[in-house]
Formats: structure tokens, sequence, C-alpha cells
């Protein structure tokens, strides 16, 4: 196994890129549509394999640095305080097949993002009933799915800080849409993070453990960083930026994609988020480069997309059509990717062709 970084490609899609993405599927943009993805339009990202998993047998061992030591079955966490939370969820490589040079990795064009209703119970009450030491820094939670990155043979582990797993909408999730988690979604158990990249939303959650020094997983330093160039020590990636997309109107051309729409009033819409918990303020629509103000649909909770509308006089002729949010904070989607050699966090505005109809 390699155990160098994979060179960056310019130009065509490589066979192993476009065997990640019939594996690792993308919600199709007209799901848009749905308040709430369904769950199998859900995007989906898993690393290695969709591992084994036996509901009656799973344990989630809860140790490290705790005092109370603990290994739960499902009927016993099903048994705690629940919570159910409209959370949308953004792969941290989205956007990364639209950028040149490319990393060789999940080709996302603009589809790794979704929305469900994940339920669960708090992690923080797991944690507190084990009793975390002051010495503790960070949590590891470990997925049972392994296999190689790089050259390093790992189960799929994230860490957060203690006071980021302690936030009380952090999730240990066993239900999706009001279904038990399906075995691409990480089932039996999940962890759902909020606000946050996908990468922090561990599946088939087996082990959480508290410890005194910062992780050192692969998955946590050597990926998942934004990097402008290879030997930038690199910032992790962890809420998810500002973005937004359109439900693609009209109908589409088999192999383009290109969209047909008929000249007159075309009502498009789309979806609209930000990471961390801060709202979209804003959503504009530019036709052929003039932006004006979308209309927003209100807020759907903390930690969900916020749906926009905009009503198009339709000319005929050909255009391209723009969307651009802007959070609570200020931040606004760039025009163009900002450079990132693993081709993470590409919020740049997405852009539809349209050819208009008489
Ligand atoms: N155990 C495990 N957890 C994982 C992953 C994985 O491969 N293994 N992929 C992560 C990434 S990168 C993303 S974007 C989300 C995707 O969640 P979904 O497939 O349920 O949409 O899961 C995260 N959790
Ligand atoms: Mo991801």
């Amino acid at each position: 196994m390699s155990q160098t970084r994979r060179p960056p490609i310019v130009g065509r899609y490589m066979q192993e890129e476009v065997a990640l993405a019939s594996r690792n599927c993308g919600m199709p943009l007209e799901a848009l549509r749905y308040d709430v993805t369904p769950a199998g339009l859900h995007y989906l990202l898993v690393h290695f394999d969709i591992p084994p998993a036996d509901a009656a047998q799973w344990r989630l061992a809860i140790g490290g640095l705790v005092d109370r030591p603990r290994s739960l079955s499902l009927d016993e966490i099903r048994a705690l305080p629940a919570k159910t939370l409209r959370v949308t969820l953004e792969c941290a490589g989205n956007g990364r097949g639209q950028m040149s040079p490319r990393y060789p990795s999940m080709p996302w064009m603009e589809e790794g993002v979704s929305t469900a209703e994940w339920k669960g119970t708090p992690l923080a009450g797991l944690l507190a009933a084990a009793g975390v030491r002051h010495g503790a820094r960070e949590m590891v939670f470990r997925g049972t799915d392994r296999g190689f990155d790089r050259g390093t043979e790992h189960d799929y582990a994230r860490s957060l800080s203690v006071a980021e797993a302690m936030r009380p909408d952090v999730l240990v999730v066993y239900a999706m849409n009001g279904q038990p988690l399906l075995p691409q979604h990480g089932a039996p158990l999940r962890l759902v993070v909020p606000g946050w990249y996908g990468m922090a939303s561990v599946k088939w959650l087996a082990n959480i453990d508290a410890v005194a020094e910062p992780f050192g997983g692969i998955q946590q330093l050597a990926s998942y960083h934004f990097r402008a160039q290879a030997s930038d020590a690199g910032i992790p990636c962890s809420h998810m930026r500002v973005n937004s997309l359109m439900t693609p109107p009209g109908i589409p051309d088999f192999f383009t994609r290109r969209r047909l729409v008929q000249a007159g009033p075309v009502g498009l819409a789309g979806r609209a988020w930000s990471g961390g918990g801060v709202q979209v303020a804003r959503v504009e629509l530019s036709v052929d480069g003039a932006w004006r103000d979308a209309k927003l649909d209100p807020v759907a909770g903390p930690w969900a997309w916020r749906g926009w509308s905009f009503g198009w006089e339709a000319l005929p002729g050909e255009h391209v059509l723009s969307c651009r949010a802007t959070d609570a904070n200020g931040a606004v989607q760039p025009t163009e990717p900002l450079p990132d050699v693993g081709g993470f966090g590409n919020n740049s505005t997405q852009s539809v062709a349209v050819s208009v109809r008489a």
C-alpha cells in the first residue's frame, strides 16, 4: 500500500475516482425539493466497506480517562432520554470534482449534502454518566470499519474536544427519518455532530475514549485539513462553510445535464446552509451575472438548511443561473473555489446553464 500522498490530477477522471463515485452516491439535486431528504436519497460517504453489524449484539464502550467505564447495548441506549434534530450534513470534500488540480478522492460535484431527522440520545448524558476526568482533553470516536489510507491501517476514527463533545445537540443516533439507521448510514449506531462537516459524524460507532493528548489518527491529523499548499500545516476542517444550491429548473439533457425550460415565469428554488449553528441571512440569485435577492423560507431550526425561492421571468435564449448565500456572520460564498490541495471546503457559487425555448 502506498505510503505517500496521492499526486494531484489535472484533466480527466481516473477509474478509481469513478469507482468511488459509484459507491458513494450523491443526493440528486432535484431532491433539494424535500425539507427532509428521504433516507434513500441522502448522500453517502463510506471510506472503506460497510462493516457487518448485528444490532442485537452491538455494544458501545466508553472508556479511557473516565471514572466509570461502561459498555452499553442498543436497548440501553434507546432507553435513555431521546432527542430528534433536523441536521444538514455536507461532506467536507463536496465540490472537489470541480477543482483543478484535483485531489484523487471522492469527486463530488455539488451533491454531497443532505438533511435528515436524526434521533438519538445526547452524548453529554452518556459522558456525564461515565464521568470524564479533568485531565481529559479530547473524546475519540471509533467506528468498526477498517481499511488503509496512504499506507496506514486503521479503524475510521475522529475526535472532538471535550467541550465540543459536551454540546447538548451532539447525538449518539439510532434512527434516521423515523426508521432504524440503514447499514450505509452507520447502523446500528452513529454520532451526529450538527454544524460540522460530515467527517465528524462517525458511523458504526463502537468506542468512545477520553484521552489526555490530541488524537493523532490519520482521519484527524493527515486528512480533513484546509491546505492551500501541500507543505502547509493546515487548518482542521470543522464547521461547514456557507453554501447554497438550486433545484435544477426544467428538464435535463441525459448526457450533459444541461437544462431546458419554457419561456415565461419559472419558479426557482433551492436550499442554503452554514455551519456552527450560524443561520443563513441572505440568498441572491443571478441571471447572467445580475444579482437580486431571493425570498427566504422560515428558519427550520439551528442545524438545518433554509429554503429559498425566486420568480424568474425567463426570456428565450441561453442563460446562466447562480445562487449565492450569506450567513449571519457576513460570510459569503466565493465565485471561485479557494485553493485547497485536498479539495476540501469548496463552497463556491453553483452555476446552472439553461436553454430557454420560446
Ligand atoms: N465510521 C465511519 N464514519 C464516517 C465515515 C466513514 O467512512 N466511516 N465517513 C464520514 C464522512 S467523510 C461523511 S461526509 C459522513 C457521511 O455520512 P452519510 O454517509 O450518512 O451521509 O460520514 C462520516 N462518518
Ligand atoms: Mo465527507
